[in-house]
Formats: C-alpha cells, structure tokens, sequence
C-alpha cells in the first residue's frame, strides 16, 4: 500500500512549490520594483586648490551631489545650518549629501573658512 506514502509525498512537493514560490517573490519582486526606479541625478563638485569648484550650483530636490577632495590638504563640507556636515576628507575622499526640499544652503571647509560654496535646490 503505498497510497499514504504517495500522498505525503504529494504533500511536501506541493508545500515545497509554495515556498519556492514565496522565496521567489521575496527575491525578485523588490528586484523589479528597484528597476522601475528612476535613478537618483548625482551632481560632482570637485575639491581643488582650496576651493569648490562649481562654487555655486542650482539643482532640484532629490538631486545628490558628491564632493571630491583632489587636494593633498584634508578639506570638509560643512553647511552653515548645519543640515549636513562631512568629516575631514582627505586626498580622493568623497562625501554625498541628497537635498530633498528647497532651499539656500551655504557652506564652508571649516579648515579653512574662506573655502565656501553654495547650493540653491529650486523645483523647475
Ligand atoms: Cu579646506
């Protein structure tokens, strides 16, 4: 009698399909929603001879821009409200910051205050 045998069987088969399936999902389904995502627009603002270079830049909300320190000397980029702040970066370190709503933000090295730059983030 191999009914009850055949029916376990059946059973761990079909439970087995169901977790393939939900493993499946779990993988692949925020795989495509990620896809579907636009790109986040990146912005470089390059750090070179003791300053920011654009050292003033327009961009809209949900833009990210990263700073590149090219100088040999440690550089930071540190608003003056303070909404963001690196930490000392040195040769070829960056640092990201994503700006979500409107504004005017200024900011500095605080190494080296005569370093500033500004940042308008404007809906188009
Ligand atoms: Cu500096």
């Amino acid at each position: 009698m191999s009914y009850p045998f055949s029916r376990a069987t059946s059973q761990s088969l079909r439970a087995g399909a169901v977790l393939a399936l939900v493993v499946c999902a779990a993988f692949v389904m925020p795989a495509i929603f990620a896809a579907a995502a636009p790109p986040v627009p990146t912005v470089d603002i390059n750090i070179a001879k003791f300053a920011y270079g654009p050292k003033e830049i327009t961009i809209t909300p949900g833009t990210k821009i990263v700073w590149i320190n090219h100088d040999e000397t440690p550089h930071t980029v540190t608003s003056n409200d303070k909404s963001f702040a690196s930490k000392g970066l040195d040769t070829d370190d960056k640092f990201e910051h994503t700006f979500a709503s409107e504004g005017d933000f200024g900011y500095i090295c605080t190494v080296h205050p005569f370093m500033t730059g500004v940042v308008h983030v404007r809906k188009q």
